[in-house]
This record gives C-alpha cells, sequence and structure tokens, in this order.
C-alpha cells in the first residue's frame, strides 16, 4: 500500500480539534501516547455496545464472543511480532508491567545474590526501577552500558561488562529521550555468547518499525499498545514459550489457575498463567484494531516515514542558534529530538509552543539517570508518528524562533 499522510489524518479524530489558543492542534507527544484512529474508537464502542461480558467463564453468546475477541486480539499481536504462537503472548497492563513480571516471576526464581544484571545508562525508568527492587531484595549486582555524548551505547564497554557473565541483560530497542535505535540484534548475540538472557524494553521500537521476535532472537521483549495507536490500559509480554512455562505465576487469583484447594493451587497453561483477573477486554479489542490498522499501512512505510521526518526537522532544527538536539545523526535515530536552548527552561518552551497548538514534552521523561549523565534537568522532546507532517515541524520552528525572540 502506497502510504498518503493525509488519508492518515483524516483517519485521526482528535487532529481536527482546535486547543484553547484556537489553533489547530499540532501533536508533537507520542512518545509519551499517540493518538487513536477512529477504527480503534469504534471497535472499543462496538465491544460494549454489543459483546460485552467476561471472558473465558460464561458459556452465554456474549461471552463466548467477548472471549473470541480477545483471544482473536492476542493472535493478531503474536502475528504482528512475529511470534512462535500466540500462547507467548502475555497481556499485562502496559510495558513496565510487563518488565516487572519478568523481574519478579523470573527474577525470584532464577537469580542468586552476587548475580549481574547489565542495563544501559539510557534506561526509562521501568527499565531501572524493577532491577532496584530486586537488586536490593536479593542482593544483586546491577552494571550499566554507558552512553557516549553523542548518545550512542559504548559497545566496546558492553564487551568488557560481558566478561562479568551478567545473567539478563535487559536494554531499549529505541531511546525515549535520545531516539537512539540500538543495534539490539547484534547486543542480543553478544549477551547469548556471553550466557545471558535478554529482555528488550520494545516501548518505542515496536509502534515504529518492523521488530521481529524469531530475527531479533530475544528472550523477553515488552512493550505498550497505547503507544501503538491502542487504548491505554493494555501491554505485551512476549516471551519464549520454555522460559514462561518455567516461570511461576506472578499475580495469584481468578484466570490463572487450573484448580484451587483451601491450601495449594495448580497454575493454568500459558498465557493465561500470568493474567490473574478480568483482563482489560475492550482493551485487547481496540489493540487488535491498532495492529491491523498499522499492518494496513505497513510498518516499512510507517518508518520510512518518520525517517523523513526526523531527518527534516534535524535539518530545520540545525537553523536555530542556540539549540542543542540530543541524541545521534539522523541514521541511527527514531522520530525523537529532545532539546534545550540556551538560557530558556524546557517547561517554559513546552508552554510557550502550547499557546501555538504544539504539543511537546518537557521534563526527565522518565529517564532520570540520563539526564545527569548530560548534567541536564530537563529536556523539551518533540516526537513524530504516522500522522505528523513536514508542515508541522516548519510550524514547530517558526514557534521556536518565536520563543527565543520573546528571551532575547
Ligand atoms: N515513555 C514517555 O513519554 P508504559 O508507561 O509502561 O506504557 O511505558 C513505559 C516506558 C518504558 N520504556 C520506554 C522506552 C518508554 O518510552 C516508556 C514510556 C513515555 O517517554 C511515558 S513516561
Amino acid at each position: 500500500m502506497t502510504f498518503s499522510v493525509e488519508a492518515v489524518r483524516a483517519d485521526f479524530p482528535i487532529l481536527s480539534r482546535n486547543v484553547a489558543s484556537g489553533k489547530r492542534i499540532i501533536y508533537l507527544d507520542s512518545t509519551a501516547t499517540a493518538q487513536k484512529p477512529l477504527s480503534v474508537i469504534q471497535a472499543m464502542d462496538r465491544y460494549y455496545r454489543f459483546s460485552n461480558a467476561n471472558i473465558h467463564r460464561g458459556v452465554h453468546t456474549l461471552a463466548e464472543e467477548a472471549t473470541a475477541a480477545y483471544e482473536g486480539a492476542r493472535q493478531k499481536v503474536a502475528s504482528f511480532i512475529g511470534a512462535f504462537s500466540s500462547r507467548e503472548v502475555i497481556f499485562t497492563r502496559n510495558t513496565t508491567e510487563s518488565i516487572n513480571l519478568v523481574a519478579q516471576a523470573w527474577g525470584r526464581s532464577n537469580l542468586q545474590p552476587g548475580d549481574l544484571i547489565l542495563l544501559t545508562e539510557m534506561e526509562h525508568h521501568s527499565n531501572l526501577v524493577p532491577w532496584q527492587m530486586l537488586a536490593a531484595e536479593k542482593d544483586l549486582r546491577l552494571e550499566f552500558i554507558p552512553v557516549s555524548d553523542d548518545g550512542e551505547l559504548d559497545l566496546a564497554e558492553y564487551e568488557r561488562l560481558l566478561e562479568q557473565s551478567p545473567r539478563l541483560v535487559a536494554f531499549t530497542h529505541m531511546s525515549n529521550v535520545l531516539g537512539t535505535i540500538n543495534p539490539a540484534k547484534e547486543m542480543i548475540a553478544r549477551a547469548h555468547s556471553a550466557g545471558a538472557l535478554t529482555l528488550v524494553d520494545g516501548a518505542q521500537s515496536v509502534p515504529h518499525f518492523p521488530v521481529n521476535v524469531k530475527d531479533l532472537n530475544t528472550d523477553f521483549l515488552a512493550f505498550s499498545a497505547h503507544k501503538m495507536l491502542g487504548p491505554t490500559g493494555i501491554g505485551v509480554l512476549w516471551g519464549r514459550e520454555k522460559l514462561l512455562a518455567a516461570m511461576p505465576p506472578f499475580l495469584g487469583g481468578g484466570d490463572m489457575i487450573k484448580k484451587v484447594h483451601l491450601r495449594s493451587f495448580t497454575p493454568n497453561d500459558l498465557p493465561h498463567k500470568f493474567e490473574a483477573g478480568t483482563p482489560a477486554v475492550a482493551e485487547a479489542v481496540g489493540f487488535g484494531e491498532a495492529v491491523a490498522y498499522l499492518e494496513t499501512l505497513g510498518m516499512d512505510n510507517v518508518a520510512a516515514h518518520e525517517t523523513d521526518l526526523t531527518r527534516y526537522a534535524l535539518q530545520r532544527f540545525a537553523e536555530l542558534p542556540g539549540v542543542r538536539v540530543l541524541g545521534p545523526a539522523a541514521e541511527k535515530k527514531g522520530g525523537v529530538i529532545s532539546f534545550v536552548m540556551d538560557g530558556i527552561h524546557p517547561h517554559d518552551v513546552a508552554q510557550l509552543l502550547d499557546r501555538d497548538g504544539i504539543a511537546v514534552r518537557a521534563g526527565h521523561h522518565c529517564a532520570m539517570p540520563l539526564h545527569e549523565r548530560y548534567q541536564l534537568p530537563a529536556t523539551s522532546r518533540a516526537s513524530f508518528y504516522v500522522y505528523n507532517t513536514r508542515e508541522e515541524i516548519d510550524l514547530l520552528i517558526l514557534s521556536l524562533a518565536r520563543v527565543r525572540e520573546l528571551f532575547s
């Protein structure tokens, strides 16, 4: 299919609204959460109007339809990431919960005091804090692959750290601050040859370019629906079936059991073993629809569109005096532009852009250690997705030039 950004934009009702300033919204905050196409909104609406019921429990028509919709969504997601089987796709609340699941279920039962977990300096708090908590509980060691001034991982140092035989290497596929796309496939191969398992934080990769678990050859992959045109409240942990099967449950309750006695229980089969309680059924339906939407666009087209926007944005940012953009050159970067303007606080920048209808995020973007690495308390961040255009980038640059004027 040929990719037409005009046609894509027409699918997103929110993009035609004006914001407080009376200006048409320019949404440049998809790294935080993406907007939703009408097909996703309608699928969830249809589900609640016609098929709402609890799943895996009833024999009535609605319960069967709801179960089929939920399990159908799992299959769509499994095929989207090239999973071997939908048993490997665990629905969680989000990337954060997926990583906590691995830390608690795999980490607690497999790691011993003194074991090493290797992370990177560019991690989101979601891929730091669960390991800090586990390390404190089990007396584990944490080490970090350093990030260069240009926002790339120091792979020579990675090799040296692998000599310490980590049990797990957990890293982000794409940084939510620098935009850096890490060489995940090579890093995973190196981790495996050092005897470590791997967890890839795919929160920013799965929505933006083709990610195939067979090709990556990772052991775990975590991502969130809301960053890929789907609803909030649902995410995925993909894991190798053998690993998931050997892991104890994470949460206990309904649906994750086969049998319960007063003093014991038998866990359910995969994937249900890790899905305790009534899950987010309508959200799964919306998620399935979001995946279908992205498949219709084609993930290669999605990636090419964002590469074009990123290159263009970097060119235009270079025209602005006194602006520093973090992260590597366009070839190694996804559609995330974090920047600082000399003498102007990132929050002021974001607030002034909002007056022009431009939505960007300001702060540490849940990556405080990375900001510490660059000795910056905060950055402003513009990020792109399928519905953004070069014209919107022009308006951003114009607005930033006005911000500069205001402060000079
Ligand atoms: N980053 C951002 O504005 P959740 O919140 O669980 O859906 O995703 C967490 C997460 C994990 N890893 C990476 C690389 C991420 O970017 C995020 C979410 C958003 O940058 C919200 S803080």
